[in-house]
């Protein structure tokens, strides 16, 4: 009775560390690791670290991450003449930056024109869409859904618009984005300014609200389930098919704060959707930018969304 007059319960896990379901596929490749329990990860929840599954998908994902990360950050020590305490001091600011416009769409440009910056992102897309593929098949050999891989190819979208279709479309790598921590945001400062405020690009708006939509649904059940888990709402799957459940309790509270509800199985449904849409709209957005449409504000102007 005392732990129910808590108003946080926290539901964990006590039980020995667990290597994970058995499957019987797995393509000659183990599991790696004796799972292991982490202090810290388990202030925030279940503490086990492990088992890592390194097929050979994985595998090849991080080899290209790694060469891209290394690229990248050898050429930004030698922007500094290869002095490592201004590399260090000047790491936010350093760039390797995309061939110039003048290249056009060359296919392998001079190296320090912009060749290495098309060779780190050639590595980081495989990387990336190595790491889709080692999603979507290790979903599917633990016989699950492939929703996590369909998300991520969302984002991905999103990416090669920036780096690759968008360049493609207006011919040059010129308009590709640039590595490094404050150039990106420059450039991103930059692509607004130059097309008129992005915010009046309808497809940044709807973007935005997916995205503040995201963090808010995300909010909304996770502490709909913490609350309700003293009756049981940590148990999700049970909680989408019984009646009387912690879920149910959710369900009520939030038909009398807002007048209507998710149900257990909805509510991921919605989040699953507003994530996506978050960079697929995005992702359209960015591709009519300077090839449909030239100056956004322009564009508010004539559409009367604003007085010219
Ligand atoms: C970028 C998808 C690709 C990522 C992938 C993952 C790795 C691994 C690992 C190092 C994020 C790759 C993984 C590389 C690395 C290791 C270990 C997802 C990406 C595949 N904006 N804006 C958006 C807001 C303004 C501008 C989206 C807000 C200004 C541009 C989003 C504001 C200007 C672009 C958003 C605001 C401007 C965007 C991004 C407020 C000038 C885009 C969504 C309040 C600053 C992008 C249509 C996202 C886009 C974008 C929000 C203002 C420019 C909704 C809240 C007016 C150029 N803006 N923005 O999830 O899609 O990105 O636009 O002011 O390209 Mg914006």
């Amino acid at each position: 009775m005392r732990e129910y007059q808590n108003i946080f319960t926290p539901v964990q896990i006590r039980a020995p560390a667990y290597v994970g379901v058995p499957v019987a596929e797995n393509n000659g490749y183990v599991r790696v690791g004796r799972p292991s329990f982490f202090y810290w990860l388990g202030k925030i929840g279940d503490a086990q670290v492990g088992p890592f599954y390194l097929g050979w998908l994985g595998l090849a994902s991080l080899i290209c991450g790694v060469t891209a990360f290394e690229i990248i950050g050898l050429n930004m020590w030698a922007s500094v003449n290869w002095d490592p305490v201004q590399f260090v001091r000047r790491l936010p600011w350093l760039a390797l930056e995309p061939p110039p416009q003048s290249a056009g769409f060359c296919v392998l440009c001079p190296l320090k024109e912009g060749g290495w910056w098309q060779i780190a992102g050639f590595f980081l897309t495989a990387s990336i869409l190595l790491w889709w593929a080692r999603i979507y098949t290790r979903a599917r050999s633990l016989g699950m859904g492939t929703h996590v891989a369909w998300a991520f190819a969302s984002a991905i979208w999103l990416y090669l618009v920036l780096g690759f279709f968008r360049p493609i479309a207006l011919g040059h790598w010129g308009e590709a984005v640039p590595f490094g921590i404050f150039p990106h945001l420059d450039w991103t400062n930059n692509f607004s300014l130059q097309h008129g405020n992005l915010f009046y690009n309808p497809f940044h708006m709807l973007s935005i609200a997916f995205l503040y939509g995201s963090a808010v649904l995300f909010a909304m059940h996770g502490a709909t389930v913490l609350a309700t888990s003293r009756f049981g709402s940590d148990r999700e799957v049970e909680q989408i098919t019984d009646r009387g459940t912690a879920f149910e309790r959710g369900m009520l509270f939030w038909r009398w704060t807002m007048g209507f509800n998710a149900t257990a199985e909805s509510i991921h449904r919605w989040a699953w959707w507003f994530a996506v849409l978050t960079t697929l709209t995005g992702g359209i957005g960015i591709l009519l930018t300077g090839t449909v449409v030239d100056s956004w504000y322009d564009w508010a102007v004539k559409h009367s969304m604003i007085a010219g």
